[in-house]
């Protein structure tokens, strides 16, 4: 049977009524993805999230009641918590409650966990496992959380008691790095032999669940795993497209989706299916054309490969999925229309079922894009479509000039 969810997400004052369905129907997503299914979502709109259990006091029993109900067996909270408020707030579920209590970096990394196929993927995932859960990875930690989560209270005893457990914790990085240090000699070498080859090189980046491995497979014919879910692929994959005009075999890696609110950490710990990209002499920035979201989630994959040093790079925008938008060029004289990407077909669909109000989403014209994004060569295709892939050629050879 399906572990029963309750998903709760607290969120600042100022946040629109559409971006809180958004943000809950995303982690309703990725539970569906790890397995489990959703029986309410709650949100709580709050400053400051509370000290010591995140959720509100009266959030909290309201959550109990709920768990009860319904024999939940998960809360996820869609924030990224400290290791104190999941300790402290687990305490309260299992009192009453078969309940346990994850955040959303704990779904993401039990998702990884579940889908990880190759043996540096599985590492990565025990770093950044590390790195977030700290001492609650392991049974040893809970004597300590306690005393750690214990507001004020801190015996010498318990202290050291910590340190012994970050020791511990941090031996266990250094192994890992170790082991990963062994694959990444391997990634380096074979990206060598491409440069020597003088093989142009292309990494498809976006947020998870864009298309980039449909991408992948019209462009270069290899067979990969695509699915309508978040996070389908965990690792990188390198397949090649013969380019006519410079007489040469473009690569093309595809790789891990990008979300929004993952810690720097968790990016870190993927360095080396990552080093794909930031060595790529090109990026191709794969966006769901169909996604009311499809602003700010630019901006977050931008913002990661900030982070991955990859963001000064020749970018190429993909605008993918227009098969569920209505794209017609505006004719010459024609009064100026409206003609919304990222609130299309499928979109105003989602909002109708959602009851959003269209005042919430900023529209952007076709025009207003191309304008916008220039600078990147922005194209419009749908992978699904056969001609998408002399589409992307063409692009791909005025930018390899
Ligand atoms: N309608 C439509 N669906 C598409 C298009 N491109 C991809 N899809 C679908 O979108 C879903 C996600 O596609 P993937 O290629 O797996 O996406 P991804 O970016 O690799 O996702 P992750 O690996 O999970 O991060 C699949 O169900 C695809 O069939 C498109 O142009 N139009
Ligand atoms: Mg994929």
């Amino acid at each position: 049977m399906k572990p029963k969810a309750i998903l709760v997400d607290v969120i600042p004052k100022e946040t629109s009524k559409q971006e809180a369905e958004t943000r809950l129907k995303e982690l309703e997503q990725l539970i569906n993805t790890y397995g489990g299914v959703a029986v309410i979502k709650i949100f709580q709109k709050r400053g400051l999230p509370d000290y010591e259990t995140y959720i509100g006091k009266g959030k909290v029993k309201e959550i109990i009641e709920i768990a009860k109900e319904e024999d939940a067996r998960l809360v996820i909270l869609n924030n990224i918590a400290k290791p104190a408020q999941i300790y402290n707030l687990s305490e309260r579920m299992r009192k009453d409650t078969k309940a346990e209590v994850w955040d959303r970096v704990d779904l993401i990394l039990n998702i990884f966990d579940k889908h990880a196929k190759s043996a540096e993927a599985k590492l990565q995932i025990e770093l950044a496992k590390i790195r977030h859960m700290g001492p609650r990875i392991s049974g040893m930690g809970t004597e300590l959380m306690r005393q750690e989560g214990r507001t004020g209270v801190r015996s010498g005893q318990g202290e050291s008691n910590i340190e012994m457990m970050k020791r511990h914790l941090r031996t266990q990085e250094l192994k890992i790095l170790e082991k990963l240090k062994h694959y990444e000699t391997i990634n380096e070498g074979h990206r060598k032999r491409r440069q020597r080859q003088n093989f142009h090189t292309a990494a498809l980046v976006g947020y998870t669940n864009a298309g980039k491995s449909t991408i992948m497979q019209a462009l270069t014919g290899k067979k990969v795993y695509i699915a309508n879910e978040l996070f389908a692929t965990l690792d990188t994959r390198v397949a090649k497209v013969y380019m006519p005009e410079h007489q040469s075999e473009l690569l093309i890696s595809d790789t891990i989706g990008f979300i929004q609110d993952l810690p720097p950490s968790l990016i870190k710990a993927f360095k080396s299916t990552l080093s794909e990209t930031v060595e790529a002499d090109l990026i191709l920035h794969v966006i769901d054309a169909s996604d009311p979201q499809m602003e700010m989630k630019i901006q977050v994959v931008e913002d990661i490969l900030k982070q991955l040093k990859a963001d000064k790079k020749p970018k190429i925008y993909i605008f993918n999925k227009t098969d569920l938008v209505n794209l017609q060029e505006q004719a010459p004289g024609e009064p100026e229309q409206i003609r919304p990407i990222g609130l299309m077909v499928a979109g105003k669909q989602t909002a109708k079922i959602l009851g959003w109000q269209d005042k919430d989403t900023p529209h952007l014209s076709l025009q207003e894009i191309k304008t916008k994004y220039s600078k990147y060569t922005p194209i419009f295709i749908s992978a699904l479509d056969k001609g998408s892939k002399d589409q992307l050629k063409n692009v791909l050879t005025k930018r390899l000039k």
